[in-house]
């Protein structure tokens, strides 16, 4: 069965999409710890980062690093955290997350 993710990529479901290039997307996080919580996931669906290729784990950290600078210029924060967690949806993906101080998360 298709992730959800896959099923955003497709768009056979809605999501705020804020990038994408051939192999990748990025979207808003349906629910963010903060404003500006983005996802950035490649479009293979591959479960866990260890599953990918070292070529597609640095393409996907280069997608991630674009979209962090987009990010940081579109949202006032002082950096941008990045994290894998991988709890919830297993189609690997990097959270990139907004920070003005850690007592804006929502944890
Ligand atoms: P995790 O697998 O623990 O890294 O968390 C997955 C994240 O994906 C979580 O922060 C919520 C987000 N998410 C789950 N389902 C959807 C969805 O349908 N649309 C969007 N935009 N985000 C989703």
């Amino acid at each position: 069965m298709a992730s959800i993710f896959t099923k955003i990529i497709n768009r056979e479901i809605p999501a705020h999409i804020v990038a994408e290039d051939e192999n990748h997307i990025a979207f808003l996080d349906i629910n963010p710890l903060v404003i500006g919580h983005t996802l950035a996931v490649p479009k293979r669906e591959v479960d866990y980062i260890y599953d990918l290729s070292d070529e597609e784990f640095v393409n996907l950290q280069l997608f991630a690093k674009k979209v962090a600078g987009a990010v940081k210029k579109a949202i006032p924060c002082k950096r941008i955290g990045e994290a894998v967690i991988g709890l919830e949806v297993p189609h690997t993906h990097i959270h990139l997350i907004p920070i003005k101080e850690m007592d804006d998360m929502n944890f």
